[in-house]
């Protein structure tokens, strides 16, 4: 079974999650767009559930399916977000962001009952970090927040290179909130829930790529089958 096929078994197990009448937030990646158009069948067989995307182009993707969208001004909570990451630890705590949506992601995800993780079961590590951590920051005064970054970092006992995230193109990558994401090659992030409050406490920094204490469980699809790690 190729890694796309793997995607689709893990979209597929999280599906069987969702119950008529849920209010649903709708993930960003490979991964999450099988959820969306899975959801998109079921809908069209008569399933009534209401979507809010994590992205402009999960939106797309909804609509294209015949999702019904809303926004969180107009509900008060969700059932269950379905999405992906790029990295998972035992704790469940998550590296995302690759997909530069992670500003979004975690706001659907926080205002979530249940968050269900859905990957290939690469993306299991031991420990976070051999994926880039993607931090959202505002372009103004970059120079002073990347220092402030770094000296977190320094404070949580890791180091790496960090470089502004580009398109294939050449051109700065800005997220659909208008920022830019600085990718820092870390290797090993021993304490995430640490690094996780020092970068908030930024004020450039718009978001982070760790997820701590949001996903409740994680669906991995591997040649073995699928885990389903709570
Ligand atoms: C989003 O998409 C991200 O937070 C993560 O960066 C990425 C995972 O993508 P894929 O499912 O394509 O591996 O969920």
């Amino acid at each position: 079974m190729n890694m796309d096929q793997l995607k689709r078994q893990a979209a597929a197990r999280a599906l069987e999650e969702v119950r008529d009448g849920m209010q649903l937030g709708l993930g960003t990646g490979s991964t999450a767009k099988h959820f969306v158009e899975l959801l998109g069948e079921r809908v069209r067989a008569g399933l009534k559930i209401i979507g809010v995307p994590t992205s402009e182009a999960t939106r797309d993707d909804a609509m294209r399916c015949g999702v019904p969208l809303t926004t969180l001004d107009e509900i008060d909570h969700l059932d269950i977000t379905v999405d992906g990451a790029d990295e998972i630890d035992p704790a469940l705590n998550l590296i995302k962001g690759g997909g530069g949506a992670l500003l979004r992601e975690k706001i659907v995800a926080a205002a979530s009952d249940r968050m269900i993780v859905i990957a290939d079961d690469t993306k299991w590590v031991p420990t976070l970090g051999r994926f880039p951590l993607p931090v959202e920051v505002i372009p103004f005064g970059l120079g002073a927040t990347r220092r402030a970054i770094e000296k977190a970092f320094a404070e949580c006992g890791v180091s790496g290179q960090m470089a502004v995230r580009k398109t294939k193109d050449g051109h700065v990558f800005v997220t659909d909130g208008g920022h830019w994401i600085v990718d820092a090659q870390l290797g090993r992030i021993v304490d995430p829930p640490g690094l996780a409050k020092a970068l908030s406490t930024i004020p450039g920094v718009v978001e982070h790529g760790l997820f701590i204490g949001l996903a409740s469980s994680a669906v991995l699809a591997g040649g073995e089958g699928i885990r389903v790690i709570e």
